[in-house]
């Protein structure tokens, strides 16, 4: 007798598909099998029984190093995530200069601690590599803060390639990896200023100040400085064909190389910018829109496995005074906020598009929306439905159509980026640790609800890494030449 089962429902995981009931404890998913009676049943006959949704990229309770906030709190944040099928989320841990690591995730203990209605984590935001911080590294390793991100633009928050070089290497000492937004500062900040001297300030000026190059630029440095002390990484919101093609060349040459896109990249492009007015400021996030040629150039490499994760990039600054307008209903392309919502939207967009039109299988929907996220950042007992892991559930009606509203987001923001769009397959049940969040659209938790999770160090099986030989001692030290 368990305490719940689920009955009835196809399940699947990143490998198989098979009809099953799960038995589910305290929690935990404790017997996969057929027959089984539980003190409460769900049925799930006619629907799909998968992994609950990790949201790995997503800016929840953050502000930005200017001072603006998002729109989101953990609640509203975890909550819109739930809706869209989600059972745990790894929002980002903001250290901005000045700040004290440690300090920084207490702020966000106390952010999210009893606020949010599903499991969590951070990544910590390194944009100050001080000593000191450096020096506190390996105690947000201890806390299970095992990834973190570094920006290579933006005034305030980059890093330059000596201190990226630090932190890659402490990062591989300890276990944790690297994150890294990869665009060229300089050139945006050139190509910026010229535009709006010539007096293009409108929004689609944002794509076309962010080149392709800045992009391609910064990955391929980043990869060359990872390579260089042989540290993994990962490259984040990849919005580029050639971007792409580096993060797949390197890891095909062994090298610990990872890469995430977002939905924005494979679903809008840059004529959304084009909209009347100021209306393209809805569609503004970096790296930028890129035009169809490079959409399914993404869906290509999704497909191939170059990217290990498929992200919402959640940066929700609504369409007003407290966000996208806070510089007034004239700002310039560089004084508005950067980013678009998704957290909801993110599993539904890949399932209809990606598994209802044929494009992906049902385990890459799993790999993607689950699976991949929980194995890279260390979510142990989170990702799959085996026994013993964490009764995290997402319950799918794969003929289910709607339309979608900003409404339905159930986030603090007012609008969606895709209203009107209409999807096939949706959740309708999600559970994290056996508790029902979310089920036929009735919300049933309370915030604080959700716990945090200690991630464990990346496993790194299967990635033999690429030696320098100006860095290996076995050679070099002592400037001999390589044999
Ligand atoms: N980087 C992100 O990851 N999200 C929003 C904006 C940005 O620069
Ligand atoms: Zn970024
Ligand atoms: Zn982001």
């Amino acid at each position: 007798m368990f305490d719940l089962v689920i009955k009835g429902g196809e399940l699947a995981t990143a490998t198989d598909r098979f009809f099953a009931d799960i038995g589910i404890t305290d929690g935990k998913i404790a017997a996969l099998g057929t027959g089984f009676e539980g003190a409460e049943t769900i049925d799930a006959s006619g629907k799909l029984v998968l992994p609950g949704g990790i949201e790995v990229h997503c800016h929840i309770a953050q502000e930005s190093a200017t001072g603006g906030m998002t729109a989101d709190d953990y609640t509203s944040g975890s909550i819109s995530a739930a809706y869209g099928g989600n059972s745990c989320f790894v929002p980002f841990a903001a250290q901005h200069r000045g700040m004290g690591v440690l300090e920084t995730l207490d702020l966000y203990d106390s952010r999210a601690g009893t606020a949010s209605v599903i499991d969590y984590g951070y990544h910590l935001i390194v944009a100050d590599p001080s000593e000191t911080a450096l020096a506190e590294l390996p105690e947000a390793f201890k806390r299970g803060v095992t990834s973190f991100k570094v920006f290579m633009t933006y005034d305030l928050m980059r890093i330059d390639d000596r201190q990226f070089l630090d932190i890659l290497t402490v990062a591989k000492e300890h276990g944790a990896l690297t994150m890294v937004h990869a665009e060229n500062s300089g050139m945006i900040g050139w190509m910026s200023d010229r535009l709006v001297k010539a007096g293009h300030t409108a929004p689609r000026y944002h794509a076309i100040s962010h080149p392709e190059m800045a992009e391609t630029e910064a990955i391929n440095r980043a990869i060359s400085l990872a390579r260089l002390v042989d540290a993994p990484l990962l490259i984040v919101h990849v919005s580029t064909a050639q971007g792409a093609q580096m993060v797949h060349d390197a890891r095909l040459d062994g090298a610990s190389i990872f890469g995430e896109t977002c939905a924005q990249y494979l679903f809008l492009d840059r004529t959304d910018l084009d909209r009347p007015g100021m209306e393209g400021a809805k569609f503004m996030c970096s790296p930028p829109l890129r035009d169809h040629a490079t959409q399914e150039a993404l869906w290509r490499h999704l497909q191939g496995g170059t990217f290990s994760v498929f992200s919402s990039d959640h940066a929700p600054y609504r369409y007003d005074e407290s966000g996208k307008l806070s510089k007034g209903p004239d700002a310039s392309f560089k004084q508005i906020a950067n980013g678009m919502p998704g957290i909801a939207l993110r599993l539904p967009l890949l399932f209809s598009e990606g598994v209802s039109k044929g494009r992906i299988t049902l385990q890459q929907f799993v790999a993607l929306s689950a699976t991949n996220a929980a194995k890279l950042y260390g979510l142990e007992s989170k990702g799959s439905l085996a026994v013993g892991m964490d009764a995290d559930i997402a319950i799918w009606d794969p003929e289910a159509t709607r339309t979608v509203t900003v409404a339905d987001q159930h986030d603090n923001m007012d609008y969606t980026p895709y209203e009107g769009w209409e999807l096939t397959g949706w959740p309708v049940h999600v559970l994290t640790r056996g508790k029902s969040i979310v089920a036929d659209g009735e919300l049933m938790a309370e915030p604080g609800q959700g716990q945090f999770v200690a991630r464990a160090p990346i496993d790194l099986t299967g990635y033999p890494g690429t030696k320098v030989p100006e860095l290996d001692d076995a050679i070099n030290y002592g400037a001999r030449i390589a044999p």
